[in-house]
């Protein structure tokens, strides 16, 4: 099973999201936009394990999710990975929270490295984004630049981080589904 750590989006933002995608993608650039159900924060991508390491990794994510109070993350700007020039993946940029939300990540890689559990992601620094959808060619790139670049993020776009999710994601032709397996919650305060 193909397995990946990740902090739930709420409703109010993936509705929000859903707006911006609908003004993003009229710029008409060649993107596969990502299904605003399926919004997600990645904390950790495990990829391809066997059902045997599950417990552990619930586990892990149980015992990282203890570690931290509920925080806040603001979203601030729109850019790409790699760059304009040569684009792969478009987000969605945290502002506030967003060291937080390293520390977390960090936190989780070694109760994982702990229990054995190695990580796809093994030496690449954590960059805390929102994918909004992952570019298949440069067609109208420029377009779709100009449009990023005039959107200013409303103050509204801010969540709260209080979970942590353990998803299977099965590959579809039509697109990726995740599922939940395991859900634990960041306390309110620490020591509660
Ligand atoms: P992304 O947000 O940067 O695209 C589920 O596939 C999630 O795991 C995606 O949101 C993706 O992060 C993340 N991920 C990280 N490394 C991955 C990889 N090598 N293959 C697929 N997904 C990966």
């Amino acid at each position: 099973m193909r397995l990946f750590i990740a902090v739930p989006i709420p409703p109010e933002i993936k509705t929000a999201v859903a707006e911006l995608l609908a003004v993003l993608s009229r710029a008409g650039a060649d993107v596969k936009w990502v299904r605003p159900e399926n919004l997600h924060l990645t904390l950790s991508f495990l990829g391809e394990r066997r059902i045997e390491d599950v417990s552990s990794i619930k586990t892990a994510v149980e015992r990282s999710a203890r570690e931290f109070a509920v925080f806040s993350l603001a979203f601030s700007r729109l850019g790409v990975f790699e760059s304009w020039e040569r684009p792969r993946v478009l987000w969605l940029g945290i502002e506030r929270g967003a060291n937080a939300l390293g520390e977390l990540a960090a936190g989780l890689d070694r109760r994982l490295a702990r229990a054995r559990i190695e990580t796809a992601e093994k030496g690449r620094p954590f960059a805390a984004h929102l994918t909004l959808g992952r570019f298949r060619s440069r067609r109208h790139a420029e377009r779709l630049r100009d449009a990023a670049a005039s959107f200013a993020v409303p103050r509204s776009m801010e969540m709260p981080v209080a979970s942590l999710i353990l998803y299977e994601s099965r590959l579809f032709p039509e697109g990726p589904s995740y599922t939940a397996l395991a859900e634990s919650e960041l306390p309110t305060a620490l020591g509660a």
